[in-house]
């Protein structure tokens, strides 16, 4: 057992257990001729297969005994024809399905409007199966609650990931496409049957070699990579150079207003579809971290976004085109700039000017990726203009998948978050569902933690990152624990013990992390470039605006409108009085907001600088128990999986130690306050 099959291992289930029922579907019922329902087939034949350890067949025979059936309404496949009256089919949205038995004949049926429909069902069977559940009288109603679930790649040609912590791309190697893409295959199996449906498959950084992906000379071989993730539901993305038609098009400018420019874009974007029929659009990193962008020629990002649509529109394209804009050449003596600010200050003013087949991609917080930020203002600020969310499932910031950092919990409560955008009932998820604003697109990306490590994420346990984010985008209503629950089935089995060990050890790694690390969302304090371990000061006197202020009196970076960089004021209603307030905001954001002396008394009862201590003593030892808890199941789960996570566990408590030592000796040396409870600070 090397990790490698994921979710998808489909341990034997045991005599005795639901052995029997599952045994009593002969054979997989399919009639139609399409390449997305013969996956789903497939599938289900593979999966049940290992499962009950004998093959189980496809066939297009529909009568005769208890079978599973699948297919799209009206598709020819008479078993679902007859399971799904008008009531349901009217209540199926393009990817959702139903699954019901066949009373009659005792079949299981999967029946939706669209292949990739169909293909989810199939993997929601699947998942029934594998998590041991009763598959008689099922009826069950799926749709996704976003139209978009996305993955981004941050895989460049020369077969590196940037951020990336599990091996080399899968998808190019030595400045080509990779050209063997069974592993890209496998990959799309994996996004699909968590729910995904999109991908972009090169880094939002994109370099020389990248920009050609435009031109004759890798097309082919792109439109080779959309064909495997085709077959499973799944449309193929490209980042793209702003700069392209300089860089590749022999243009002098790339002047989003210069008619000669858009004429290029024009071509290029047909071309692209001659290649790629149902190619999905591009994601653009423009004016960003030295990234080329429309500020060059004096134009803002609607004028640079919608030429892209332009071009894209009459193919039904659509531009992604990320808010992540900042000054990173700051002087750092500048107390008022704030990299926070930015985002907005950005783009809110440019609500109602963008085209409807452009989507702006948010962070999830104003600064990045960090361990706690608050929500980014700009998600919901802009009601005429379509947003999607973007998440983090690479641990850039929360510890490189050697530290265990199970992320849907920190997600959950982004989107659970109350914005007053329209009044009470604003929550995230509701403006990236597209429903509070009624936005034509929307939804969620996330960036890739997967590399060519042979579990996929480095860390066995980070793939429970990867999955939640699939499981989440389909249906943001699903609990931190409950989607937990069902990652530790599908990739353990069913034993209770792992269950509740593995469970607890996901549930408590995010708050264990922030324990000993940056504290009270002040953020950052990592060293510089790579992002791994700790250097409080690493980016104190530095462009990136990224700064804690700590002196002899107190930290923190003040945000009020009253007296510091006036960012709480992005907020709405009651938020920005909250955020304003030092009195009222919320502990663990404290020194995100305000400047505070090391002696301000939390909510917690406990002064700053004890809670710096404790948090960082108690994060160390939560840490080690890990590792403890880990250490029960040797004997329960295979051997060479138990060593890895036991090794990564090893290094994550002793990496602890480290973050412990130097931030508790940083701010004993600063403030010169002793630990009221006498422990060792250096
Ligand atoms: C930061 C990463 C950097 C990315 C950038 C981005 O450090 O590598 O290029 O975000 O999102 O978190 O564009």
């Amino acid at each position: 057992q090397t990790g490698y099959q994921a979710w998808l291992e489909f341990h034997p289930v045991a005599p005795g257990e639901r052995y029997d029922q599952y045994l009593a579907y002969s054979r997989i019922v399919c009639t139609e001729e399409d390449e997305v329902i013969h996956t789903a087939a497939q599938e289900l034949s593979h999966g049940i297969g290992k499962l009950l350890g004998r093959a189980i067949s496809v066939s297009e025979n529909v009568e005769g005994g208890a079978v599973i059936a699948l297919g799209t309404f009206g598709g020819g496949n008479a078993l679902v024809d007859r399971t799904f009256g008008d009531e349901t089919r009217s209540v199926i949205k393009p990817e959702g399905f139903a699954i019901k038995s066949d009373p009659a004949s005792g079949s299981i049926v999967i029946g939706a409007s669209s292949a990739s429909g169909v293909l989810y069902g199939a993997f929601h069977l699947l998942r029934l199966l594998s998590t041991k559940q009763a598959v008689n009288g099922l009826d069950v109603i799926e749709n996704p609650v976003n139209m978009l679930r996305m993955i981004n790649q941050w895989d460049n040609i020369d077969g590196s990931i940037e951020r990336g912590y599990a091996g080399k791309s899968i998808f190019f190697d030595n400045n080509r496409i990779t050209t063997d893409l069974t592993r890209v295959r496998d990959y799309a199996r994996l996004l699909a049957s968590s729910g995904l449906n999109a991908i972009s498959i090169n880094n939002v950084n994109v370099h020389q070699w990248e920009t050609k992906f435009l031109t004759g000379e890798y097309l082919p071989e792109v439109a080779k990579v959309a064909g495997v993730f085709r077959s499973f539901g799944i449309k193929l993305f490209l980042s793209v150079n702003y700069a392209s038609p300089l860089e590749i098009g022999g243009l002098s400018t790339a002047d989003p207003l210069d008619p000669a420019v858009r004429e290029w874009w024009r071509v290029k974007a047909a071309e692209v579809y001659a290649a790629i029929p149902d190619f999905g659009g591009f994601l653009v990193k423009a004016d960003s971290e030295n990234r080329p962008g429309p500020f060059t020629y004096d134009r803002d990002h609607a004028d640079g976004s919608n030429m892209l649509a332009e071009a894209l529109k009459p193919f039904g394209g659509i531009v992604i085109w990320r808010c992540f804009v900042y000054n990173c050449k700051q002087d750092w003596r500048d107390r008022v700039t704030d990299r926070a600010r930015a985002a907005y200050d950005h783009f809110k003013p440019l609500d109602g000017r963008f085209m409807d087949n452009v989507i702006l991609q948010v962070k999830n917080g104003p600064m990045d990726f960090q361990v706690r930020e608050p929500v980014s203002p700009l998600i919901g600020a802009m009601e005429t203009t379509n947003q999607m969310i973007e998440f983090q499932i690479t641990q850039e910031y929360t510890g490189q998948q050697r530290h265990l950092c199970y992320l849907v919990p920190q997600w959950k409560e982004v989107l659970d978050f109350e914005t007053y955008a329209k009044g009470e009932g604003s929550s995230i998820k509701r403006i990236v569902d597209g429903s509070l604003h009624g936005n034509r697109f929307s939804g969620f990306a996330a960036v890739s933690n997967i590399g060519n490590d042979v579990n996929w994420t480095g860390h066995l346990l980070a793939q429970a990152n990867l999955y939640g984010y699939g499981r989440l985008a389909w249906n943001p209503e699903l609990s931190a624990e409950a989607i937990a629950e069902e990652w530790i089935r599908l990739t353990f089995g069913g034993d209770e013990k792992i269950v509740s060990v593995v469970m607890s050890m996901l549930m408590e790694s995010w708050s264990i992390y922030e324990a000993y690390t940056a504290p009270l969302g002040v953020g950052w304090m990592v060293s510089p470039d790579h992002h791994y371990g700790p250097n409080v000061d690493g980016y104190e006197y530095s462009k990136w605006g990224t700064y804690h202020f700590a002196d002899c009196h107190g930290i923190g970076v003040d945000r009020t409108k009253a007296t510091g960089t006036g960012y709480a004021a992005q907020y709405k209603g009651a938020n920005y009085e909250t955020y304003e307030s030092v009195e009222s905001c919320p502990d663990e954001l404290l020194l995100f907001f305000h400047h505070v002396p090391y002696t301000h008394v939390l909510h917690s009862g406990q002064t700053v600088i004890q809670h710096i201590y404790n948090t960082h003593f108690e994060g160390v030892e939560r840490a080690e128990q890990l590792a403890v808890e880990w250490a029960g199941l040797k004997g329960s789960v295979g051997e060479l999986v138990h060593k890895h996570v036991a090794d990564r566990l090893a290094e994550q408590a002793a990496h602890a130690r480290e973050w412990r030592d130097m931030i508790n000796t940083y701010f004993f040396r600063k403030s010169g306050i002793a630990d009221a409870l006498g422990r060792t600070i250096y």
